[in-house]
């Protein structure tokens, strides 16, 4: 049996999609030109008012957002709305320069929660599941938007949140959970921690799990199924347009549908901005259609990816991405948290070490390992193993404060790094997440 949350949008003609997209269109650019005077700066210097927009095959017009934009608007400047609407901030584990603050008014949450609550329905989830949410809560989108979608769908929650997988297992077990939400190298975390205790797959209740936020792949997918007796269904979307749940997979598992109602997506050129067409690979682009809030248009992702609107068997009608390629600047996903290498350098440079240093990420058993390698100059250098291990210890400190996770920090002597003849090489990705 087909199962959807919102048969009726979910599997509509793409005419009526189409139908939908450009009246709330017309609708959000005008509420942004009333309301977001930054953004209707942009469309000033582009010379583009509302009357131009009047479907969107005239999107194309419209200027680009990027997170340079979100950066120096932070932390008002893109409110689409009185503060007193609002009820919630979300954002991203960045640092202040870096973190993105997305402001919601309580529609937004309910249409975010939607679009979770698609996913999770996606994945087979009806109010006779128990739905337990291991990504973070708090300022991080994954747990609390996956557990409003779990709301939606009447499955009993377990709001989690990550880490400590003892209990993690004990509740699994205990309250019989069907469905997992986390992300993908927690789920093989905790399929390893099932095994290690003489679990096998079919002693869990597990049915299905929901895994996004960092990049996968195929092998890892399979991999997580076999260790937890389960489908793994992967979850797209990012702070900036709400949350998880811009688009999820279906039972086909063969590239994720895009809410289409609530986001316009374009692929577009990442050096000349042109708009690319079906089938090419570019960098996603999202205008969000409904949010009051935190209403971006052209918001430029970052994440490259490929779009297809082959027919899928599942009945739904809207557009499919790919598993995200890669991305289009230095930003690095580890264990789920969004990571800049200047940000590393900004924190090197404070604690008054030099900039020669290289990040080494790979991956142990389903897990980012992160280390991070840093020369110290002459007057640093020490033959004291001692005082080396304070250094390493308190650096570590620094950066976990800075970057909201921990590398493993090794102190060189001066001059060890290789020095590069071009760019240097600062970062070494062995994890293989791209197909
Ligand atoms: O990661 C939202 C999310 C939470 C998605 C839970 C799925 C599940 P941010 O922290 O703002 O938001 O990071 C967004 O993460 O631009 C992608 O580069 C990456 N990303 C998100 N989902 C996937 C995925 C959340 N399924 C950034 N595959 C995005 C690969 C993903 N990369």
């Amino acid at each position: 049996m087909k199962r959807y949350y919102q048969p009726e949008i979910e599997t509509a003609s793409r005419e009526k999609i189409l139908e939908i997209q450009n009246e709330k269109i017309v609708r959000q650019v005008r509420h942004v030109w009333d309301n977001v005077p930054y953004y209707r700066h942009l469309m000033e210097e582009k010379g583009v008012a509302p009357e131009d927009i009047r479907s969107v095959e005239d999107i194309h017009k419209l200027p680009f957002l990027s997170k340079a934009d979100l950066r120096e608007a932070y932390p008002y400047g893109l409110l689409g709305t009185d503060l007193k609407n609002c009820v919630r901030i979300q954002s991203t584990s960045g640092t202040t320069g870096r973190r993105v603050v997305a402001f919601y008014t309580q529609a937004d949450i309910d249409l975010w929660e939607d679009c979770c609550a698609r996913a999770i329905v996606a994945a087979g989830g009806t109010n006779e599941d128990v739905v337990q949410v291991c990504y973070g809560y708090g300022l991080f989108t994954g747990g609390p938007g996956l557990n409003g979608g779990s709301h939606k769908v009447g499955c009993l929650t377990l709001p989690m949140s990550s880490g400590n997988t003892e209990r993690q297992i004990q509740f699994m077990m205990d309250l019989g959970s069907t469905i997992l939400c986390c992300t993908p190298s927690y789920a093989a975390y905790i399929g390893e921690s099932l095994a290690e205790r003489g679990f096998k797959p079919e002693d869990n209740k597990l049915k299905a799990g929901i895994f996004g936020a960092e990049p996968w792949t195929e092998e890892m997918r399979r991999e997580i199924e076999k260790s937890l007796g389960i489908r793994a269904y992967d979850i797209y979307g990012l702070t900036e347009t709400s949350g998880p749940g811009v688009a999820f997979e279906c039972e086909e598992q063969q590239g994720m549908h895009i809410n289409e109602d609530h986001f316009y997506v374009e692929v577009i050129d990442p050096e000349t901005g042109e708009v690319l067409p079906e089938g090419s690979r570019g960098e996603l682009v999202f205008t969000s259609l409904d949010k009051e809030a935190f209403p971006l248009l052209r918001y430029r992702t970052r994440d490259i990816c490929v779009l297809s609107r082959k027919p899928c068997s599942c009945g739904r009608t809207h557009i499919r991405m790919s598993k995200p390629m890669g991305r289009s600047d230095d930003m690095l996903i580890i264990r789920g948290v969004n990571v800049f290498p200047s940000q590393i350098e900004t924190v090197l440079l404070n604690e008054g070490y030099t900039p020669n240093y290289q990040i080494m990420l790979d991956r142990e058993r389903h897990n980012d390992t992160f280390d991070i390698y840093v020369e110290v100059s002459p007057d640093q250098f020490s033959d004291l193993m001692s005082q080396i291990q304070r250094m390493e210890k308190s650096l570590e400190a620094a950066l976990r404060t800075m970057l909201g996770i921990g590398p493993k920090v090794h102190l060189v002597a001066p001059k060890t790094i290789t020095r590069s003849e071009g760019k240097a090489v600062r970062v070494v990705d062995r994890r293989k997440l791209h197909d």
